[in-house]
């Protein structure tokens, strides 16, 4: 497509939703030219947030009859991972509750992952799911549904190990729930892909496709690239903001990015920031648990003014929240596009 007509419509660009006036927005400072800006409150959620949690990070919010509801990633004080869930009237100040997720497999049984990591929430039609990263001889992913934020039900683990990244499309495509995820190895994996896999009833997955590569001129996403967010509908295509990552001599660093998915064919990469568009700068990104990390997880949007927060998680530490509007970010990723060789699917002319 000739970038030049999408550049001229690009504020026509809208997202498909619906409307959302109560997320949390604040405007972009006066004179900054950055697609991305930082809350100025950020962080929202800070260390020991309740007692026996000690730092909550990476995490997924959704609205919730009036209200938000948020999966968190809790590492407990023995320094071992589960989701807890809360609740906040205004996306910012949040209750955490002290008891983990309760969980029951689909006979009704109790079930407990070893641990539970890095949640994704994504409302499919009427039913809500989480998406995780959980124990099953090696990181794999979980997933649950609930419909009421009550009762929560295990499914079966889409895939083998290893994986450690997956997040649903929120609606449907073909008849398919459609799930995007990064296979990997056991540890943390100097590689990665973003791949597409489809089920018609999230027992069966196939029909796998790659979607897109690390690497291009940005070294940023270098090493590897992960899914983040459930990627936005708008009217120019699938809005996704993933994770990239780059090694340098002092350890990995996490970036956000952004790309615009083909709305039809999810597989195919339409445009691609060559450039971040969020990096570790601020002290609770830089400074943590894990320093330099900037994870973003989920989204709030609202399709009447095409406001976006973004939701993520910083050095492994910290929630914050950043926001753009979807004009904004629609014309950052058509000016910096840029495929990468390998977005295209191997053996596919
Ligand atoms: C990844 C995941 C994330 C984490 C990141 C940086 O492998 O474990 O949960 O934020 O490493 O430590």
């Amino acid at each position: 497509m000739n970038k030049l007509n999408v550049d001229l419509g690009v504020d026509s660009v809208r997202i498909v939703g619906g409307s959302l006036p109560e997320m949390p927005w604040q405007d972009k400072p006066e004179g900054s030219e950055a697609p991305v800006w930082r809350y100025s409150e950020n962080p929202v959620i800070g260390r020991n947030p309740v007692p026996g949690i000690a730092r909550i990070f990476n995490s997924a919010v959704a609205p919730y009859e009036g209200r938000f509801v948020g999966v968190f990633r809790a590492e407990t004080i023995n320094g071992r991972p589960h989701l807890h869930l809360g609740w906040s009237d205004d996306g910012l100040a949040w209750d955490i509750e002290t008891e983990r997720l309760h969980l029951v497999d689909e006979e009704g049984n109790d079930y407990q992952p070893n641990y539970a990591y890095d949640p994704r929430l994504v409302r499919v039609e009427d039913t809500y799911y989480i998406i995780w990263c959980t124990d099953f001889y090696g990181a794999a992913l979980g997933i649950a549904q609930t419909k009421d934020f009550k009762s929560f039900v295990r499914l079966e683990n889409p895939f083998l190990p290893f994986n450690r990244n997956g997040v649903l499309l929120p609606r449907k495509l073909n008849g398919n729930f459609m799930l995007l995820s990064r296979p990997s190895d056991s540890g943390h994996t100097p590689f990665g892909d973003i791949f597409l896999s489809e089920s018609p009833d999230l027992v069966y997955w196939g029909k796998h496709r790659h979607v897109m590569s690390k690497g291009g001129q940005g070294w940023w996403q270098s090493v590897k690239i992960g899914g983040g967010p459930a990627p936005i509908e708008t009217t120019e295509g699938w809005l996704m903001f993933y994770h990239g990552v780059t090694g340098t001599c002092n350890g990995l660093v996490y970036s956000m990015g952004v790309a615009v998915l083909d709305l039809d064919d999810p597989s195919k990469v339409k445009y691609r920031s060559s450039n971040f568009v969020l990096t570790p700068e601020e002290w609770y990104e830089e400074r943590g648990f894990v320093p330099n990390v900037v994870f973003p997880c989920a989204t709030l949007h609202d399709a009447d003014t095409g406001r976006i927060a973004i939701y993520y998680g910083a050095a492994d530490t910290y929630v914050g929240i950043a926001y753009t509007t979807v004009s904004d970010i629609m014309k950052y990723v058509i000016a910096t596009d840029e495929v990468v060789a390998d977005d295209r699917e191997s053996g596919r002319m």
